[in-house]
């Protein structure tokens, strides 16, 4: 043996606890800290195996990047906040590096290295798993926290699987999965962030690393959970606030939160794959009118092109897209077409010469073009990583915006290509630092929408539509996500529901799945429960693959029909308050749509198998989603006051109830306290509502307020000050704020619809006596034509007292 290499062995062998153990058959760990400098807001450390740079970026947010070798360029896709270490300490002593914010304290070991966080007065928030550190097996570079007793998981994005993911594992690859199983991971898009929830604290990791990463929340081990990337840095941020809100906000602080979508995007969309030709496209908007069923969208999949080339039309099927578009407008359409990244490579195709001569597309490491099959055949595909791919894409999309597209549907962004394999040795641009495939997978289709985004802001100078497959995070600030090609079945419909739950929770709060089911046909109750249920999702479409049944609202008979219209009209004139709720989540990041985990986060009982899909519609609704063939469900109440939406019938919170269950009516429940804004019913969000908006308010004993937001629904505007708004509070008395902004509102008048409050004679309306009326109102239109026998009441009336006032931007009081 080579003397050299017998010493080394000997005084690795040899040398005091952890250090020998991390030498072992590979496996390596940082070491001992052998060097330390503190900069402002940053300790930056030399280990023996390992580079180490800890970073304040707020009192919720510390970052760890760890690496075998210096640290390169800080590059990311997803963050865009900066550090802002504000009055945070970092204090060194011979063993440890102590740093403090007002919400956390990092302790940092030095021998061997480890990093640990507390809150301020010493309690465990996540721990090193002492024993084995962060560490490297070959490439692979993984964190082990301490499992902590009774630790609960939450988030990790598009994930199957349950709300609860304490004992399970998870792997990021984004892959195209037609007709998912509901256990498969991974399914279509990344976001390795996740919160941690144990002896009342909560904490989130957000590993920013585009390798494939996977996450172990204890399965196969009782000892940790870790988090781990196959190359590149550990690289995470670890977030604590007071609350998963705060965590949720603070997530979305660093990668960002959505812009106001086009009001049309929240109407019903209609989708086939594929609608066609121009004849048929038209005849089922027409029908949607003729109906009576409100829409605003319908979609066109892959059959629109030209032998599938993307930019082109098919010559017979579409003559004359422009005229098209202005007929679907005149009727209150908005049209989407679907784009795949895929350019067939054919010679005179405008697309593909210009991507050659503008060397736009992705290619191997010997320069050779790559070429992958996908519909249109061998195609090329554009550099979204670099930023000219991106101009190039955004160069095309202008085509569409020339006939008055306004939606734009990015699918096959995983990148999807037959045989699934995309070789390693691809390379990209990523943004001039130089990859390969195995880097730049999880972010193809982030910079996808990222450039179709862009391109269509700019061109259409209004909001676009912008819809994606594939995605990492911070994807919300470009685009909409959908869960892919699920299928028609009952489980499918709820484990949708689990997966855009944990979306919500991972930042990504404009979600949808495909109503209906995409693979196979649903049956009549299934299909009638998933249009109820898309009403109170943030994206309501309704989607089914090529060769399957018609599933339009009409294909079921008419009592699916009539059910279904009755919850779209419900959706359009809860319009008002679906988009105060989308306005929320620019601001703050709270989703549209919310796991009980969120407002609930310590309450056991939401975990439980039978209640881990109930879900808010923002803080006011309460929806419980059920397989279709259930007569009977148990539905949670968490504590505080709930209401039947349908009844006004008063439930104490903490309690399970069992209900039956009927095709007529899907359990919603408003939490007591909410201020709700409707309007008239409308067929699109083209149509002007009547100028009354219908605040409904249900009495409660804790005070509670929204924002009610209204801006023109199309275009920035808002981002200057075009918007009307005001927070609506309730304690007792109920008080509109003096309204803000230079958009004037769309109503009015005001009629104040009280629920739960007895029988008032009058109320003080701004000091000034106001009479009140009784009524009865309903939610949905009566089905009596289908009651079912057995005295299962539907579309209840239920009785409620109003009033109405003039609207006007100053302060307005109502006292009871
Ligand atoms: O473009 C066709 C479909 C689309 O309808 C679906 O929603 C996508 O998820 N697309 C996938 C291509 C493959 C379908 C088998």
């Amino acid at each position: 043996m080579n003397r050299l290499v017998w010493i080394a062995m000997v005084v690795l062998t040899t040398l005091p606890g952890s250090r020998a153990l991390f030498a072992q058959n590979g496996v390596v760990n940082a070491g001992d800290v052998k060097q330390v400098r503190i900069g402002k807001g940053q300790v930056n450390l030399t280990t023996t195996n390992a580079y180490v740079q800890i970073s304040i970026y707020n009192d919720s947010v510390i970052r760890v990047r760890m690496d075998r070798q210096p640290l390169g360029d800080d590059f990311s896709y997803a963050v865009i906040a900066l550090p802002s270490p504000g009055s945070a300490t970092i204090k060194a002593t011979n063993d440890q590096i102590n740093i403090t914010t007002t919400l956390i304290q990092a302790r940092i070991s030095k021998r061997p290295f480890s990093i640990s966080f507390y809150t301020p007065d010493g309690q465990p928030i996540n721990e090193e798993e002492n024993g084995l550190t962060t560490s490297w097996v070959d490439n692979t570079v993984t964190a082990y926290r301490k499992m902590q007793p009774e630790e609960r998981f939450i988030g990790l994005g598009e994930k199957n699987g349950p709300l609860d993911r304490a004992g399970t594992a998870y792997t990021n690859w984004n892959s195209d999965v037609f007709g998912y199983r509901t256990d498969q991971d991974p399914l279509y898009s990344t976001i390795p962030f996740y919160i941690g929830i144990h002896h009342g604290l909560d904490y989130g990791i957000f590993l920013d690393n585009t390798y494939q990463s996977d996450f172990n929340f204890g399965a196969s081990n009782n000892r940790f959970s870790s988090f781990a990337a196959r190359g590149g840095e550990m690289n995470y941020y670890f977030i604590h606030a007071p609350s998963v809100a705060g965590i949720i906000q603070a997530y979305t602080g660093l990668t960002g939160r959505i812009h106001m979508p086009p009001l049309w995007s929240l109407g019903y969309q209609q989708n086939r794959y594929s609608y066609y030709p121009d004849q048929e496209v038209l005849r089922i908007a027409q029908t949607l009118r003729e109906k009576k069923i409100p829409a605003d969208g319908i979609t066109l999949d892959i059959h629109y092109m030209d032998a599938y080339k993307l930019f082109t039309w098919d010559k017979n099927r579409f003559p004359d897209p422009a005229g098209m578009i202005s007929k679907l407008k005149q009727q209150g359409f908005q049209l989407t077409v679907i784009n795949d990244p895929g350019i067939k490579v054919e010679r005179d195709y405008e697309a593909y010469e210009n991507g050659v001569q503008e060397n736009v597309f992705i290619k191997y490491v010997d320069g050779q073009l790559y070429s992958g099959q996908v519909w249109p055949g061998w195609c090329h595909f554009s550099d979204f990583t670099s930023e000219k791919g991106r101009n190039w894409w955004k160069q095309q999309l202008k085509s569409y915006v020339d006939v008055g597209v306004a939606g734009f549907w990015n699918d096959m962004n995983e990148i999807a290509t037959w045989g699934q394999k995309m070789p390693d040795n691809v390379l990209f641009d990523f943004d001039g630092h130089g990859t390969t495939h195995r880097q730049a997978h999880n972010v193809y289709g982030l910079e996808m929408v990222r450039a179709s985004y862009e391109g269509a802001r700019a061109a259409m100078n209004k909001r676009p539509f912008i819809l994606t497959r594939a995605g990492y995070a911070g994807l919300q600030r470009y685009s909409a996500i959908w869960t892919g090609d699920n299928r028609a079945e009952d489980d499918h419909m709820l484990a949708g529901v689990r997966i855009m739950n944990s979306l919500g929770i991972s930042g990504v709060p404009f979600t949808g799945m495909d109503i209906g089911g995409f693979t196979g046909n649903a049956g009549v109750g299934l299909y009638t429960r998933w249009m109820q249920l898309g009403a109170f999702l943030p994206y309501f479409r309704n989607h089914t693959a090529v060769n399957t049944k018609s599933a339009e609202p009409w294909a079921f008979g008419e009592e699916a029909l009539e059910v279904s219209r009755n919850y779209i009209n419900l959706r359009y004139r809860l319009l008002p308050y679906i988009y105060c709720v989308f306005y929320e989540a620019m601001e703050t990041g709270m989703p549209v749509m919310r796991s009980l985990a969120i407002n609930y986060t310590q309450d056991a009982r939401v975990y439980d198998n039978r209640f881990q899909q109930q879900f808010q519609l923002g803080n006011a609704f309460m929806i419980a989603p059920f397989e279709s063939n259930q007569q009977y469900g148990e539905i949670y109440f968490p504590p505080g006051g709930w209401y039947d939406l349908y009844t006004d019938e008063p439930i104490a919170g903490g309690q399970i109830r069992i209900n039956k269950l009927g095709m007529h009516e899907l359990p919603v429940y408003v939490k007591a306290g909410s201020i709700i804004p409707m309007q008239s019913l409308v067929q699109t969000t083209a149509e002007r509502p009547n100028d009354t908006l219908y605040l409904h308010v249900y009495k409660g004993d804790t005070a509670n307020a929204i924002i009610y937001y209204e801006d023109d629904g199309q275009t920035y505007d808002y981002e200057n000050g075009g918007y009307y708004k005001r927070t609506i509070r309730y304690d007792h008395q109920l008080i509109l704020d003096k309204a803000t902004g230079s958009y004037t509102s769309k109503f009015s008048n005001i009629k104040m619809i009280l629920h739960g409050f007895g029988s008032l004679q009058q109320v003080k309306v701004n000091g000034g006596v106001q009479p009140i009326q009784s009524s009865g109102i309903s939610f949905l239109s009566p089905i009596s034509r289908f009651d079912p026998q057995g005295g299962y009441a539907t579309t209840a009336v239920c009785q409620v007292q109003a009033l109405s006032i003039k609207n006007s931007a100053d302060r307005i009081v109502v006292e009871f």
